[in-house]
């Protein structure tokens, strides 16, 4: 029987693929979940209430790789950068959700609905890149537009939420909301640097050289290697904002020619897997809230809406783009990612 495993199975992420692997038509195969010592033993399955198919927790070493067919590493940067390749050459596929082999020449850097022919052929690195949350809901989003009328700019501020901080991330936010509404006057700094409640922080990541934060230098970079147009200018000031899921992006393109409102519209209502919002429905756009409430079928989706002409540049649209940056943002994609290596057919030789 197959094995999949899942590295950092007791993350925010690593908890949505278990799910997602579980509920699949994978669900023959065995899933090993791996985590820390600490956790070494847990029935996740039970704890997560997806029954059998789920090993109890293991370690990394405490794992044989030249019997697991995918390994899905989301434990961090950290982590894969230990032990990703070592896996790979032990035989497991490798999917990646860490920033560790990105933007590396060898490792296709991959979203399914915009570039699924870079896994045509299995890598000779036998690993896979997942890109950044906000990327991989830009790059969908721009994919349509691109097709119609040539990308040239993409200037984007994003509002992201504190699940893309990991579950400590969600618990900072809700403990710190709680004692702020309780009337305390100061609360400590914590992982996304200034307290997030009831605040926005303009900084995800630590800054380079220009003052550029590291979020901000993939949301620069992973779309060109995605869409193959390696200079692509993306310019973005990233932000964390006090909600729990999903992640917005308020994004400026310049096209290569001047395109209709009507035909930008429909070129992205007719894309799968994009929700469009024209103004006047009911929603009339997407929010974070929204999205995370639309249930499973919304939450694989990618949203957009308030689509606009930029009356000061006739070829620049402006459009705002939500989506669930656990989910299409890291579990589906990774998943979509082997599926489509599946459909290619390399993936069990
Ligand atoms: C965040 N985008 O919201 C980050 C989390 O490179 O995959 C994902 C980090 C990454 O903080």
């Amino acid at each position: 029987m197959p094995r999949i495993a899942v590295v950092g199975a007791t993350g925010a992420v690593g908890r949505e693929l278990l799910t997602l692997i579980s509920r699949s038509e994978a669900a023959s195969t065995t899933i090993v979940p791996i985590a820390s010592a600490r956790s070494a033993g847990t029935d996740l399955g039970a704890q997560l209430g997806l029954g059998s198919g789920i090993e109890p927790v293991r370690t990394l070493d405490d794992v044989d790789f030249g019997d697991v067919s995918v390994t899905f590493f989301a434990a961090g940067v950290e982590v894969s950068r230990q032990a990703a390749e070592k896996v790979a050459k032990a035989g497991s596929l490798v999917i990646d959700n860490s920033s560790a082999f990105r933007l590396r020449d060898d490792v296709p850097l991959v979203v399914p609905q915009v570039n699924p022919a870079s896994l045509a052929h299995r890598p000779p690195v036998n690993l896979i890149a997942n890109p950044n949350c906000s990327t991989i809901q830009l790059v969908r989003a721009l994919a349509p537009l691109h097709e119609l009328a040539g990308l040239r700019r993409v200037i984007l501020t994003t509002y992201q939420a504190a699940s893309g901080g990991g579950i400590q991330g969600l618990a900072e936010l809700a403990r710190d909301s709680r004692r702020l509404l309780d009337g305390a006057d100061t609360l400590a700094s914590g992982r996304f640097g200034p307290p997030l409640a009831f605040d926005l922080v303009p900084q995800i990541g630590g800054l380079n050289e220009h003052g550029s934060a590291h979020e901000e230098e993939k949301l620069g970079r992973e779309p060109g290697k995605i869409m193959g147009l390696t200079d692509l200018p993306v310019s973005v000031t990233a932000v964390r904002a006090p909600i729990f899921h999903c992640h917005a992006e308020a994004v400026w393109v310049e096209l290569g020619r001047q395109v209709p409102i009507a035909e930008a519209e429909e070129a992205l209502a007719g894309t799968p897997g994009i929700r469009f919002y024209k103004s006047g429905d009911d929603p009339p756009y997407p929010t974070p809230r929204l999205v995370e409430n639309s249930g499973a079928e919304g939450r694989a989706l990618v949203h957009v809406g308030r689509v606009r002409a930029d009356t000061a540049d006739p070829r620049a649209l402006w459009l705002w783009i939500v989506a669930d940056n656990l989910w299409v943002g890291a579990a589906l994609n990774a998943f979509d990612i082997m599926r489509t290596a599946q459909g290619y057919g390399w993936l069990d030789r």
